[in-house]
């Protein structure tokens, strides 16, 4: 058994409560223009603002301090055409054959289809892989905790991190997803749980027309 070794929190910064709530409303009134973007303009990005972006969404908590995550970020076009290619392949297995009509009709409003430029648009691409289980220097396996859930959170960090940034992400699950295993190297106790295509917005971006739940919708307080 590892013994608990305690620091003072020394990173804690408590607001007046009206500042507080200022704070509070400056956050959603910014969070809330976020806007998942499906057309990307092929503009540089720095990459420190991705590395930023990253070390913020490592900042998420996890399972037992586990910190399951995995991001491989992309830039490289011959790998994107890969990726791209491998995507469409599955989205069009999706498209004519495996959704539901239901799902189908779920996504009329989004106008998606099997066709995902935006792969290659895009400067970055960034595979998030959860890691089900470690693995330790000697070879060992160790259980991962609730590897799910942080991973979520973690991806919640690194798209408010990209919005708050000043750039544009799409939250994109192909499906199948394992060819991002195979293409990017990455080891069987690895898997992909997101693709983020991240940069700037093209110019002629536009985004589907939509509705968000209101807090009466979503939430009760008891
Ligand atoms: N992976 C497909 C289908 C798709 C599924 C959901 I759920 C979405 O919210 C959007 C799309 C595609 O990306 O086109």
């Amino acid at each position: 058994m590892t013994k608990p070794q305690f620091l003072p929190l020394a990173t804690y910064r408590e607001y007046p409560v009206e500042e507080m709530t200022q704070r509070a409303a400056a956050f959603y009134a910014d969070i809330q223009r976020r806007r998942t973007v499906r057309h990307f303009s092929d503009r540089p990005v720095p990459p420190e603002v991705i590395e930023h972006c990253l070390r913020a969404a490592a900042t998420a908590p996890s399972g037992a301090n586990m910190q399951p995550w995995y991001f491989v970020v992309v830039t490289d076009p011959a790998v994107k055409r890969q990726i791209r290619a491998a995507a469409e392949e599955g989205e069009r297995e999706f498209y004519h054959h495996r959704a539901s009509r239901e799902w189908l009709e779920a996504l009329a409003p989004l106008a998606t289809s099997e066709h995902k430029p935006f792969l290659e648009t895009a400067p970055y691409l960034i595979a998030i892989f959860v890691q089900r289980y470690g693995l330790l220097p000697d070879g060992r396996t160790i259980k991962h905790y609730y590897a799910l859930e942080s991973v979520g959170i973690a991806t919640g960090i690194l798209i408010t991190a990209i919005h708050y940034a000043g750039l544009v992400a799409l939250t994109y699950t192909p499906s199948p997803m394992g060819f991002l295993n195979e293409i990017l190297g990455r080891p069987a106790n690895e898997r992909p749980f997101l693709l983020l295509v991240v940069g700037y917005p093209a110019d002629d971006a536009v985004v589907p027309e939509i509705r968000r739940k209101s807090l009466q919708e979503i939430a009760t307080f008891v």
